[in-house]
């Protein structure tokens, strides 16, 4: 009943309208579908994104190939297969690739197969899809890592940091927490008009201002927060993505447009930020192989998370390296990256086991997919970074916790930040 009669895939767009993979996997009267998101700021050690370089008619962005080997090699491997199985099913696609990034099917094809294998799975079983990974009892909601501000590479406004998030650190629930970032964006808006700047949005659906100025940023964002009757650092915290990756050259850090500092400096710089704003967590603050900047800004700093994503990359191997040295003391989760579901899950599992905050992550390009907002409660993690609350595919996912919030009733809970 429950076996794999075949695995379809199709070329779909993603929210940058870039061609993306969704895979359909069929078992005897049902089937389940995924689609595999994409990121702009991508770490060098990232699963590999299958893409059609030399198609022209797409622009070298068709996932063709990718779809080919879903419905050929792939659904040969898993006819036959026990839906239920998520850990063999995922086990025969990484053995099917045979490579350490997944280089020859595709993440993205793999991916896409495994996130519909596990939600057709809950399907048969007639289990929500958040009560079907580790967590079996006591479900906690995620506090949201909202974008307000997006810069880097996911905007072109000049911006040096790519993400200003709020966190409403003192909401007693998830429909609250996301009415207080509601309101500071809103006040944020009325910053933003009266001050005569765009308020049009970034890849991430947070504003994307004609600024330059990372100060003049967070400026705004502290009084747009104190305007919503909130106290900046106790109700609402800032959190910054600086992807450092991306500004890093000769060991120096154009932290501030282009002026490149040397990381005493960029330590120092991080430090007045954190005071000065009352930043409470900061995600690669560094680049992805410069693990003695991480480890000396871990020392020197006291009470602010500090996230990996592109040192990471949701990367068991990476992890333990990271934890070794002390590198920081929470990951950033995102699936494609490592490219299956169980290896997301070994991944998490490690990282709780350690004490690492896990926060379970979107990617810039994203899609009307949800299933990161069940993963975040399924696998209690402890913040979501899921955009802003604007552009569908990411409200897609706030909408989709209040469900589960409301399903869970009397018995929701907010996950810890402390
Ligand atoms: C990040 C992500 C998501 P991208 O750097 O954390 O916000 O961006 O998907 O472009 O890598
Ligand atoms: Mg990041």
């Amino acid at each position: 009943m429950s076996k794999i009669i075949k695995v379809k895939a199709r070329q779909v767009y993603d929210s940058r309208g870039n061609p993306t993979i969704e895979a359909e996997v069929y078992i005897k009267n049902n089937s389940a579908k995924a689609i595999c998101p994409s990121g702009a700021s991508t770490g060098t050690f990232e699963a590999y994104e299958k893409r059609d370089k030399n198609n022209k008619k797409y622009l070298g962005k068709s996932v063709l190939s990718a779809i080919k080997n879903v419905n050929s090699k792939i659904s040969k491997k898993l006819k036959g297969q026990n839906i239920h199985n998520q850990e063999k099913i995922d086990a025969l696609m990484i053995n099917l690739d045979g490579t350490k990034q997944k280089t020859r099917l595709g993440a993205n094809s793999i991916l896409a197969v495994s996130m519909a294998v596990k939600k057709l799975s809950a399907k048969v079983r007639r289990l929500p899809l958040y009560k079907t990974f580790l967590v079996k009892n006591n479900f906690k909601l995620p506090y949201p890592l909202m974008n307000v501000i997006n810069g880097g590479a996911h905007a072109n406004n000049g911006l040096s940091i790519q993400e200003f998030m709020i966190r409403p650190d003192r909401a007693k629930n998830f429909s609250e927490a996301i009415r207080i970032c509601f309101l500071v964006i809103q006040n944020l808006k009325k910053l933003l008009k009266n001050k005569g700047l765009s308020t049009s949005v970034g890849d991430e659906g947070g504003f994307a201002p004609m600024i330059n100025n990372n100060n003049q940023a967070l400026t705004m964002i502290v009084k747009a927060i104190k305007n919503s009757g909130y106290k900046n650092g106790k109700d609402v915290s800032i959190c910054l993505d600086v992807a450092a990756n991306e500004l890093y050259k000769k060991k120096k850090y154009s932290i501030h447009s282009k002026n490149y500092l040397s990381v005493d400096r960029a330590i120092q710089e991080y430090k007045k930020i954190i005071n000065k704003y009352k930043v409470k967590s900061i995600e690669d603050p560094f680049a992805e192989n410069d693990w003695i900047s991480w480890n000396r800004f871990m020392k020197s700093i006291k009470n602010v998370q500090i996230v990996g994503d592109d040192l990471y990359v949701t990367n068991l191997e990476r992890l333990k390296k990271g934890f070794l040295n002390t590198s920081s003391n929470a990951i950033l989760i995102k699936l494609n990256q490592i490219g299956t579901v169980s290896e997301t899950l070994e991944v998490i599992k490690f990282a709780q086991i350690i004490g690492f905050k896990t926060i379970i992550s979107h990617r810039s390009g994203d899609s009307e997919d949800t299933f990161i907002a069940d993963l975040s409660v399924g696998t209690n993690s402890n913040q979501i970074k899921t955009g802003s609350l604007a552009r569908s595919e990411r409200i897609s996912k706030y909408n989709q916790l209040i469900r589960i919030e409301e399903e869970l009733g009397k018995k929701a809970r907010m996950n810890k930040i402390h």
